[in-house]
């Protein structure tokens, strides 16, 4: 049996719709890995901290005021979803670094859910197609943690070779300067929870360092003094210098 809605927009206390449900589950899970990813990340990124702050405060509205808090919901999510686009895009290739692509995965999927959760509830819209969109998103999240744990086992550090540059990357800090002589190699350990680039500015070398993994990667340019980059968007404190003998 289908039991109808209140649609009145004053009967607060009424049991939620499963569009209100998914709006505060996924909006809630956004919040709470943001906040999560910060900490991880040791830094504050003021967006997702306001986000967090809205998000609180709209999950604060709802009980009482069903309209604004909805409307407080799903404009936070509309706006993140914008601003986090470019930053957390870059990662969706790269499942083998867990915490930047499974952030990136669960801030898209969770915020864009959020998104038509908002709409579907402001409308009214029917229940059951809120429970099919629900379960089509958990299976997506569920999805997505498959496909980074199987590439995070997958990935293999490369083996240091005789007459590698060994080097170190720790707390998003590149060594200063590396010295390789044209076509040495050198064996590169990204110590770090999350994924950075080894980028020659300037050149075609451009070398991924997933998550807590070492790369070996041969040098073949020219001698010369390069700059050295992260072109991971958010990462631009981050440079070196490359000098080729
Ligand atoms: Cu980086």
């Amino acid at each position: 049996m289908v039991t109808a809605e209140p649609r009145s927009p004053g009967d607060a206390g009424s049991p939620p719709g499963s569009w209100r449900r998914l709006l505060v589950v996924s909006a809630t899970v956004v919040a709470v890995y943001d906040v999560v990813f910060l900490a991880l990340v040791g830094e504050v990124i003021p967006p997702l901290l306001a986000g967090a702050v809205l998000t609180a405060i709209g999950l604060g509205l709802l009980p009482r005021f069903r309209r604004g808090g909805v409307a407080v919901l799903g404009v936070t999510s509309a706006v993140l979803l914008v601003a986090v686009m470019p930053f957390v895009a870059a990662h969706l290739p790269h499942p083998s670094s867990p915490i930047d692509f499974t952030h990136a995965a669960i801030a898209l999927l969770g915020r864009a859910t959020a998104v038509i959760a908002a709409i579907a509830a402001w409308r009214e819209a029917s229940a059951a197609s809120g429970r099919r969109v629900g379960t089509l998103v958990v299976a997506l999240v569920a999805a997505s943690l498959v496909v980074s744990g199987v590439a995070m086992i997958s990935t293999v550090p490369d083996r240091e070779r005789a007459g590698d540059v060994v080097a170190e990357l720790t707390d998003a800090a590149f060594p200063a300067s590396l010295t390789v002589p044209t076509g040495g190699a050198i064996h590169l350990d990204n110590r770090d929870r999350f994924r950075h680039t080894y980028t020659v500015a300037g050149t075609p070398l451009d070398v991924q360092l997933p998550a807590t993994t070492a790369v070996r990667f041969t040098v073949d340019l020219p001698p010369g003094a390069y700059d050295v980059i992260c072109d991971i968007p958010g990462h631009e404190s981050m440079s070196g210098q490359l000098i080729v003998e």
